[in-house]
Parts: structure tokens; sequence; C-alpha cells
């Protein structure tokens, strides 16, 4: 079984080379995961509703604070570092430092003193693979300068200026889907959130005791936030929405009505994606809920259905490794996380994770298709300090 690009690095690890590299041992070690979407895409921000859960990879983040006002920023991933000063807070900067970086310009433009650090980052969280690889970043961020400067920042507002580092400095216009992943989950449960109040509802997520496993698979074909697709899908349903007459798609309630009130067959099918993909994560929840875990499966088959033919975010290695994984035993499979390449999640009986990731490997290749590379997850901890 393929596991992450990067193999991870322990702790200990991480401390020693933090202390190799800055003359110093951290102040301490903190983590933040990335996610899997197990469902509700491109409802985040449409002020919807979303259920994902953290995977085990995840950004491990040494920090110290220094006396002055500059961060070094180093990974041990890309042995590359950069020392930054105040004037090097710069929205648009490109690179991975960026998200970074960009935390730092967050927390401080919204007001709260944070001085300078040393920041170590190591990562096994698959790279523009639609895990969430740069929420992780952001995310690990914020835990260990809220808890560095000591500053007052509630779990849900932490998800936020994280969110805003990548929109506002990085400059791709996402929701809060994952930075509220990678902040608010918990281990062995699910995130079901209402992403206009911000109310979230833990839901307990043990596919193991249903005798299945999640499989997650990379198809490698890279996707990326800052492109056009994800900013145009946007545009599109605030679009929609104005002509519909509502504040957001999540307002819709008489879908026919609302089709009926627009110009162009293509925001009907942006629309009726977002509108039944909401009630699909309500239909999710309520699944979860009474531990029927198995009714998830037509679930996980219809959103990949609307996201390939009404949202039209999927690609031809996407649907191709979900319809494989059907036909190799999965109960149900679908394309997850901002779409145009990336991974899907498999329902799939325990133990056969590894039997349908080959079939799907085959299927890809024998297409023309990269290589997959495949995991189970459990849902994992959210950001904290583990050192
Ligand atoms: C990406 C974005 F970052 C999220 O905000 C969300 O919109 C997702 O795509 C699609 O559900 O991961």
């Amino acid at each position: 079984m393929t596991t992450t690009s990067t193999t991870a690095l322990t702790v200990e690890e991480v401390t020693r080379q933090h202390t190799e590299l800055t003359g110093h041992a951290p102040d301490g070690v903190w983590a933040a995961p990335g996610r899997v979407n197990l469902i509700g895409e491109h409802t985040d921000y449409n002020d919807g509703f979303v259920m994902p859960f953290a995977l085990p990879q995840r950004a491990l983040l040494g920090a110290r604070r220094r006396d002055d006002e500059q961060w070094l920023i180093a990974s041990l991933d890309l042995d590359e570092s950069s020392l930054l000063g105040v004037e090097d807070l710069v929205p648009g900067s490109p690179g991975w430092v960026s998200y970074l970086a960009g935390v730092v310009w967050a927390l401080r433009e919204a007001g709260h003193a944070v001085g300078g650090a040393d920041l170590v980052l190591h990562s096994d969280v698959p790279l523009g693979a639609g895990l969430s690889s740069s929420a992780a970043l952001e995310c690990v961020t914020v835990a260990a300068l809220v808890d560095l400067f000591d500053l007052d920042i509630a779990p849900l507002e932490r998800a936020k200026l994280a969110r805003r580092a990548e929109n506002a400095y990085v400059g791709a216009p996402t929701g809060l889907l994952d930075q509220a992943a990678s902040t608010l989950c918990r281990e062995g449960e699910a995130l079901f959130m209402d992403c206009r109040s911000g109310e979230v509802e833990q839901v307990p997520f043990a596919p193991g005791e249903e005798g299945l496993e999640v499989l997650v698979l990379d198809t490698k074909v890279p996707h990326s936030h800052v492109d056009g697709e994800y900013g145009e899908r946007r545009a599109s349903c605030e679009e929609a929405a104005r002509l519909i007459g509502v504040p957001a798609l999540r307002d819709v309630t008489d879908l026919e009505d609302a089709l009926g009130r627009l110009p162009e067959d293509r925001l009907r099918r942006r629309v009726r994606h977002v509108v039944t993909e909401n009630a699909r994560v309500l239909q999710a929840v309520e699944v979860l809920r009474a531990g029927r875990i198995r009714d998830l499966a037509p679930l996980l088959d219809d959103s990949h259905t609307s996201m390939r033919d009404d949202y039209e975010i999927t690609v031809p290695a996407v649907d191709l490794a979900v319809e494989t994984a059907r036909a190799a035993g999965a109960l149900g499979a679908r394309m997850t996380g901002g779409g145009f390449g990336g991974c899907i999640i498999a329902l799939v009986p325990a133990g056969s994770a590894d039997e349908v990731g080959a079939a799907v490997s085959t299927a890809l290749t024998g297409a023309g298709h990269h290589e997959p590379r495949w995991f189970t997850a459990s849902p994992s901890a959210g950001a904290r300090r583990i050192a």
C-alpha cells in the first residue's frame, strides 16, 4: 500500500532538527491535520453544510518566540528557509512560505500581538491532492502562535483567521471547510458544520464497527485553488443567488422555482448541485447519528454524479477511479475536495482497501493516467500542541 508522499517525522526528530537549524530548542511542537470531506462539496461558500473528518497525516511545527520582529520560516521537507521582517508580510507573496507568513499577517492585521518567531515545519499531508495540505500549514501556525503569544482566540475564530490568510494573503478564494476541519475535528468523529452560523456537531464515525473502512485514493492529477475554475464556480453561485433573490444558495427552499428564475442551463446545473448537496449532507448526518454508516454509500454516489454532471468539477481520471472502485467492491465512492483532480474516497468492506486500490490503479494506468497512491483513513485529531 502506498501511504504518503513524505515519511512522517517524529516529534523528537522535528525538535532535534529545529534545534540544529536555529540553535535553540523549540518552545513546543504543534500539529494540525489534513482532511477528507466525507460529503458537502462546494457548499461552504454558499453558507451551506459540510462534513469532513481529519486525517492522521498532519503538519508539525516546532515554534519558538524570538525577541525581535522577525520570522524564520523553515521547511524540513524542502530544506528551505526564509527570514521575514514586518516589511516582508505582503499579501500576494508567492510560495509555500506564504501559508505561514499569511497567518502571521492575518493575526497581526486582526490586532493580535504576535511578535517574532522561529517556525520549523514538517508535513506528511500529500501536496496538491485535495487533502488540505495548505490548511494544515495555516492551522498549525495559528495554533502555535496562539499559544506562544498567549492569545485568547476561540477555535472557530482561529479557523476563520487561517482562512483569511488563505483568501487575502495566499490569494485563493476558498470557503471555511478546510481550516474548520483542520482546527475543529476530533478523533473518532466527523465534523458536521453549518457554514453560516459556524455551529458544529461532532458526529461519531467509526466505520470499523460496521465492518467498513474509508479508502482515500489520490489520482495524482494535481489541482489548485488559486486557478480560475474554483473562483468561477464561486462567482456563478453568487450570480445565481442574486438572480434567484436569496442571500446565498443555502436559502433556496424550492429548487424548481429557483431553477425557473435562471436564464441559462449552466447556472441551473450549478444551483442544482449546491442545493441537492446540502440536502445530502443533512441526510448523511441523520445516517451517522443513527449509526447506519452503510447508508452513506448512495449519498456518496449521488454526490459524485452531481459534481460530475452538474457542477462539472471532476476529471476523467477521477471519474474512472470512482467507477472502478465501485466495480471492485466499494459500497459508494466520490471525489473529495475542491475538484479538477485530487482524491476520491470510497466506503469499502474492512480489509479490502488494497484490493480496491489495486483495481483502480490497473484501470488508471491502463487508461494512460498516473499510478495512484492510496491509504485508509480514520477520523483523527484537530490542531493542538503535542509537545
Ligand atoms: C476546497 C476549498 F478550500 C474549500 O473551501 C471547499 O470549497 C472545497 O474546495 C470544496 O468543497 O477544498
